[in-house]
């Protein structure tokens, strides 16, 4: 094959002092496919290459890639615990002291069972993320529920992902963010893509999506601002922030009217249809129109575009999901895909552009306040039965379910929760409604935190733990297609610093729970015992074992077993994974965000991404090129909105809510609504745009409405400090 031999002339090229370590990048759901270049003689990263042989990315890679090998042996690593004795300091980055990590561990363990001792088994908490491999985000639930005896985890899945996975539960009975492989994109007939900015958050999808157009295909965008793939688009919906409910029903209304039905595919294998035929029979194209702002002519021609297409694909992202209908909006554009049967074959389905690295494995093995490993419930006795004979401990030990990540800060700030173990998350400057979380965050008797550099939320801790980066340790992820994949290790931990897994081995040995952690020596053993913990389960994970995820570039579950090759497509067979087999098509009465637009607030606030920063920006600001190309946050105003306000583009204007406010450069622009402001969340302190959003959390997954707020802004002098 011509892509082997070009990758074996590369490996020919290769400098004598160096060696390629085959790997995934540290950050978003694509996990492009790179190889580390590690210097032999002094055995660091040095750099990277793109991998061409990786057959989801071919070779491509973004700015946020190609950089990210410079956060191994980064000046601001922590390379040893940090405790700070003096409480007073918290939320500074004040009064921290190095310490081994006998003494971190004494420390730890003497104030957690303090806690425990007093207030119960559930004054302690576990705030966690998914930038971690499969073993590590399965042995934080365990660590959680076995070392702790806490019922109190969760994880940002529930600011990310969560909305996705309750409309797929609800629709499919599965969640697996995708129903077929992303190498199926470029030969579909239509992509229907909402609240995804795809060519800054997931930009090493495009040469797919371009080639869709490319071939005489169609892309329809839904997003409040012209976004780069929405300037390109056959058709943008230009929707105000929050109505993605009424413009999913009408669309779905104008389905019906025009004819596009397959009813076959719905008689058979679906439920629901009647009701949502007559529910939607209200959103005509002018009412939807009226509800949303988006033309009526372009509602019809998106069911038009939608409908004739032999094979279509709907997607989304955030957008749609961070509302506190979230669920809901998921659950009205799979709608689309139900009833005109375009799901269940080759270049047909609905797929949710994942969030963070391990969004999709992360949330299946149990760091969810109610799942257990292999999507197990935490309520089901059978579920708990078996997952207990793995984790080696009786039934009666297992915590009950606790709350979702926000609900958790509610907690903390009554001091119900007293004490926190936070891993791979900055809630600092990620969680919504910053006033409430940080006044949380100090009202902690105790919080340790781990990261590998001083967060803003390591800023609230009492012990920091230094951790590893994705480089220094290997395991399994699983992309945005649902397929399991290898990262490899390509250095040795910097300093001190551990991977999570070992420190968490480690405390409950000093919890006294040896017996179920002790075995538990290298990050392979973990991946065995969790393999084993996901078996049975509907995601499940036993026959991916390494050696299959190396031959076969990865395993896409469910993989039953050493002889199964594991499941690209979902639901060929057209068996959907309720009770009867059949899909759920679903009537979804439209409800307004949760704060409207007043006359003290009239704006619509929605927040989002930048092509150069992650997340919190707490990787991120430190890669120079990165800093360079965004330094600071922004306020995005359309032109006349800007001259009704008497503002200059990049003057510093106050934007505030019923929450909070900040100050920011204001970017003025067409490509957005004139009724609508957008800022990027990737900044903290007082930058934060989470001051002033709001947390309105979706009935169903708890997510709260990142992308829908009323707001206002005002004209400020700032007075030069003397
Ligand atoms: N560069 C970069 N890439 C990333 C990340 C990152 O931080 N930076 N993070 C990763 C993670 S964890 C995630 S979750 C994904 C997020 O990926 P996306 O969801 O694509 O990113 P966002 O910018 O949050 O939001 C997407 C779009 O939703 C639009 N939007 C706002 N309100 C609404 C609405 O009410 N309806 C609709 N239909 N659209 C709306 C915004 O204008 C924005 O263009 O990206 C991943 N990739
Ligand atoms: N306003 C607004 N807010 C949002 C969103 C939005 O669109 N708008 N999006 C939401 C979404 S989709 C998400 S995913 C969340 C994400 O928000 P966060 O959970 O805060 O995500 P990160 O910034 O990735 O935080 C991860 C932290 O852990 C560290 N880290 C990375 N890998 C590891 C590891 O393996 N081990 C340990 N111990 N530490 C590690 C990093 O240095 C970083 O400090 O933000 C949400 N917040
Ligand atoms: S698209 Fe995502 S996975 Fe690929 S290089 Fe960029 S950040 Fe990394
Ligand atoms: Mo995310």
């Amino acid at each position: 094959m011509q892509r082997d031999k070009f990758f074996k002339e590369i490996e020919n090229l290769n400098h004598p002092n160096e060696k390629l370590i085959k790997t995934h990048c540290s950050y978003c759901g694509m996990q492009c496919g790179m190889n580390l270049r590690v210097n032999t003689q002094t055995n660091k990263i040095i750099g990277v290459e793109p991998r061409y042989d990786w057959p989801v990315t071919v070779g491509k890679m973004c700015p946020k890639g190609v950089t990210a090998y410079q956060q191994t042996n980064h000046k601001d690593r922590l390379l040893k615990p940090l405790i700070r004795d003096d409480a007073s300091l918290k939320g500074t980055t004040e009064g921290f002291r190095e310490a081994s990590w006998d003494e971190a561990y004494d420390l730890i363990v003497k104030k957690f069972k303090e806690l425990q001792s007093k207030y119960g088994k559930d004054s302690l908490s576990v705030f966690s993320g998914v930038s971690m491999t499969n073993e590590k985000c399965y042995l934080t639930g365990k660590f959680a529920r076995v070392a702790l005896g806490t019922r109190y985890i969760d994880y940002n899945g529930r600011f990310c992902m969560s909305s996705a996975a309750g409309g797929f539960l609800r629709s499919f009975g599965v969640d697996r963010g995708s129903t077929l492989p992303w190498t199926d994109i470029h030969e579909t007939d239509c992509l229907f893509i909402a609240g995804s900015n795809t060519a800054e958050c997931h930009p090493t999808s495009m040469f797919r999506i371009w080639n869709v157009q490319e071939r005489g295909g169609y892309i329809i965008v839904v997003d409040p601002r012209e976004t780069p793939i929405a300037r390109r688009a056959d058709l943008h919906l230009d929707l105000q922030p929050g109505t993605d409910l009424a413009l999913a029903n009408g669309i779905v209304n104008q389905l019906i009217e025009l004819g596009y039905l397959d009813d076959e595919f719905i008689n058979k294998h679906t439920n629901g249809f009647e009701e949502t035929r007559e529910l939607v029979k209200e959103f005509t194209p002018e009412y939807t129109s009226m509800l949303t702002g988006v033309a009526p002519e372009k509602i019809v021609r998106a069911a038009e575009l939608y409908g004739k297409a032999p094979n279509a694909i709907v997607m989304f992202a955030r957008g749609v999901e961070q509302q506190h209908k979230g669920v809901d909006n998921v659950s009205a554009y799979t709608n689309m895909a139900l009833i005109t049967g375009k799901i269940g074959r080759p270049k047909s389905g609905v797929a949710t552009f994942t969030g963070q690295g391990n969004g999709q494995g992360g949330r299946e093995h149990g760091q969810k306040s109610d799942l257990l490993p292999g999507y197990r419930k935490i309520t089901n006795p059978e579920h708990v039965k078996e997952v207990c004979q793995v984790w080696n401990i009786t039934p009666d030990e297992m915590p009950k379910p606790g709350v979702s990540a926000y609900e958790m800060f509610e907690l903390m700030e009554e001091k119900t929760i007293r004490g926190l173990y936070l891993l791979c998350s900055n809630p600092a400057v990620s969680a919504p409604n910053q006033n409430f979380v940080r006044k949380a965050l100090k009202n902690l008797d105790f919080m340790i935190c781990s990261d590998f550099y001083l967060s803003e939320s390591a800023e609230f801790a009492d012990v920091i733990l230094p951790a590893v980066t994705w480089s220094e340790d290997e395991g399994t992820v699983t992309n945005i297609e649902g397929r399991i994949i290898k990262i490899n290790k390509a250095q040795e931990p910097v300093g001190e610093s551990k991977p999570d897994w070992q420190i968490q081995v480690q405390l409950a040995e000093r919890l006294g729970r040896g017996k179920q952690f002790s075995h538990l020596k290298t990050a392979r053993d973990v991946a065995d015992e969790f393999r084993l913990a996901s078996k049975g389960g509907y995601a499940d994970y036993y026959g991916a074992t390494w050696d299959k995820i190396e031959k076969q570039d990865g395993v896409f579950w469910p993989c039953k077993d050493e002889n199964d090759k594991g499941t690209p497509h979902m639901f060929l067979d057209k068996k959907f994974y309720h009770p009867d087999g059949k899909a759920k098509i679903c009537a979804l009465p439209y409800r307004p965000p949760a704060e409207e637009p007043c006359e003290k607030y009239p704006l619509r606030l929605t927040t989002g991404r930048v092509v150069y920063h992650y997340l919190s920006g707490n990787q991120t600001r430190r890669i120079p090129f990165l800093h360079d190309m965004c330094p600071e946050p922004y306020v995005e105003v359309h032109p006349e909105t800007a001259a009704k306000y008497y503002m200059e583009h990049e003057e510093r204007v106050r934007l505030y809510t019923r929450r909070g406010e900040a100050v920011y450069k204001v970017k003025i622009t067409e490509a957005i609504r004139k009724d609508t402001v957008f800022v990027p969340y990737h900044f903290g302190h007082e930058d934060s745009i989470n001051l002033l959003t709001i947390a309105a959390l979706d009935p169903i997954s708890r997510m709260p409405e990142f992308k829908a707020c009323a707001a206002q802004l005002e004209k400020v002098e700032i007075k030069k400090v003397q």
